[in-house]
């Protein structure tokens, strides 16, 4: 017997001795993974213990507070399932689940609670998967007796000794795959004197997808092991899809009310700046530890495979903001989602607008005169088709006002309000000869960003431009470029959507 197996054996005989249940000798030695040992028989105490089935509940919601004073011997039986769903519009992903969502089914036990839990694989799931539950005292927190093939159930039983909230997760080899795929949930251990009354009770989970395709791109995604070994996700959600708390689909709340988020992070790498928008946290349980409290918090740090609770009043109606504030994660990346809260206002916490005044700057007043003059010449335009069909010079100054305000609005932070660029930074547009030679590759470079040396009007330049593709449309891409091409002194043909869109179909 090597080292590893005298401790398992160890552990095992500590948590048979703590049941006090009598140690079966022979079938101990034979410590196998996943060979049953039977069923443990229970001492008087714990065998009189009324039997109640837990009720787990999936995301966002919790399963109600335990009332009861007393243990009991509770049945889980939770079932894995891989299912394909929507990871983002557009995109699909073979998510493995526990129940089915992700994350898992919510559990919730009393501290002092003997659980016996049954893990079930669905016959259609292709892979064997085993759980790991942050709560349970003894090898692999279940794992160790919890491995099942498809089309097979588990069972183990532990008492739920210390009370907090728990992360749990597949600890299938390769486990950062499983726990990757979607494969973690909570579990919250009521401490035996309870928990303060709240309103709302809700869950989340933050986690994050290593798609082969990077955000946004469409279609079936499978799991990117490259990109998991170097921990750069191209998705980080809430409760396993972009927008999974977002319009319709976002928590609610009425003002006056308490509010408790369970908040964890499945990862399997990533941890979370968790934050609300609008909203400093009363009450903060770090770590999901019961035993201290932190008031008063704006932000709070939980771990990968970790959790924690918050709690508070939600005093001003309006949509406060769940992110991680990893901020790239939550604007770019999907870690955004939303709580509703309705009900009358209160001004003396938060006046709303007071003042509306125009205060953007001397570029944003130049795009909005150009709304202004784009509005004066469409209603040109309408008058014209009354009497006039030839109406293309017309169109062609449309769209430099239109593509003025995009341009406004994005590129001029960078080419400058004039065009000209900064010297060795931003490249000119202003009688840029780069630019005018060759109007499809100035489609490419705002769809796709461009990188490396250039040569703009006899100067070098060694930057970088984002791509514009996922931000702007044919139309905009289009408007942008008549409006470089027309003005800065430069002078050209308009550039059709149609163009555009040509040129981002062949780019695919
Ligand atoms: C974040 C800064 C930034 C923004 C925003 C930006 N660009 Fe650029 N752009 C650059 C840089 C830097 C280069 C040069 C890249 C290099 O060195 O390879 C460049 C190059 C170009 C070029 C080719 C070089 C030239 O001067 O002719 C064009 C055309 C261009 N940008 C158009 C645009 C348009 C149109 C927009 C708005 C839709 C835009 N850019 C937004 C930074 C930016
Ligand atoms: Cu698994």
């Amino acid at each position: 017997m090597n080292m590893k197996t005298s401790q398992n054996l160890l552990a095992r005989l500590l948590a048979l001795a703590l049941l006090g249940a009598a140690v079966p000798a022979a079938r101990a030695a034979d410590d196998t993974l996943g060979s049953p040992e039977g069923p443990v028989v229970l001492p008087p105490d714990l065998a009189a213990l009324p039997i109640e089935h837990a009720i787990l509940v999936a995301p966002p919601h919790v399963p109600p507070p335990i009332t009861r004073t007393t243990p009991a011997h509770v049945i889980v039986n939770l079932e894995v399932r891989e299912v394909v769903k929507k990871l983002a519009d557009g995109v699909q992903y073979t998510f493995w689940t526990f129940g089915g969502d992700v994350p898992g089914r919510f559990i919730r036990v009393r501290e002092g609670d003997l659980v016996e839990f049954h893990l079930n694989n669905h016959p259609s799931s292709k892979l064997p998967h085993n759980i790991d539950l942050h709560a349970v005292t003894g090898p692999g927190g279940g794992a160790a007796s919890a491995f099942t093939a498809p089309g097979h159930s588990s069972q183990f039983t532990f008492t739920a000794l210390q009370p907090g909230l728990f992360v749990y997760h597949c600890a299938t080899a390769p486990v950062p795959m499983h726990v990757g795929n979607g494969m973690y949930g909570l579990i919250l251990v009521q401490p035996k004197d309870g928990m303060p009354t709240v309103d709302e009770e809700c869950y989340v989970m933050q986690g994050e997808f290593y798609t082969t395709g990077r955000y946004g791109e469409e279609g079936l995604q499978s799991f990117d092991m490259g990109k998991a070994l170097d921990e750069r996700p191209p998705y980080v959600v809430f409760n396993g899809s972009v927008g999974s708390l977002v319009g319709d689909r976002a928590l609610r709340a009425k003002v006056g009310e308490t509010v408790r988020i369970y908040f964890g992070v499945g990862g399997p790498n990533l941890v979370s700046s968790f934050h609300i928008i609008g909203e400093i946290l009363d009450r903060v349980y770090p770590e999901g530890a019961l035993g201290s409290v932190e008031e008063h918090v704006q932000t709070t740090l939980v771990p990968a495979g970790g959790a924690t609770m918050v709690e508070f009043e939600v005093k001003v109606p309006g949509t406060y903001v769940l992110v991680d504030h990893s901020l790239t994660r939550a604007f770019n990346k999907g870690a955004l989602g939303m709580l509703k809260v309705s009900g009358p206002p209160n001004r003396a916490i938060y006046s709303g607008k007071e003042i509306d005044a125009v205060y953007l700057g001397s570029q944003a007043d130049e795009g909005s005169a150009a709304a202004e003059r784009e509005t004066e010449l469409k209603g040109k335009i309408e008058a014209e088709m009354q009497s006039n069909t030839a109406i293309t010079g017309l169109t062609k100054e449309v769209q430099i006002e239109k593509g003025k305000q995009v341009y406004m609005g994005l590129c001029f932070a960078c080419h400058q309000p004039d065009g000209r660029g900064l010297p060795n930074v931003f490249p000119p547009l202003a009688g840029s000869d780069f630019l005018q030679a060759d109007h499809e590759r100035a489609i490419r470079i705002v769809l796709k960003g461009l990188s490396g040396p250039v040569v703009v009007n006899g100067k070098a330049i060694n930057s970088l431009m984002p791509p514009q593709e996922a931000v702007l449309t044919d139309n905009q891409i289009a408007d942008v470029l008549t409006y470089v091409l027309n003005s800065f002194g430069n002078s050209g043909d308009p550039v059709t959507p149609d163009k555009v869109k040509a040129v981002r179909n062949e780019m695919r």
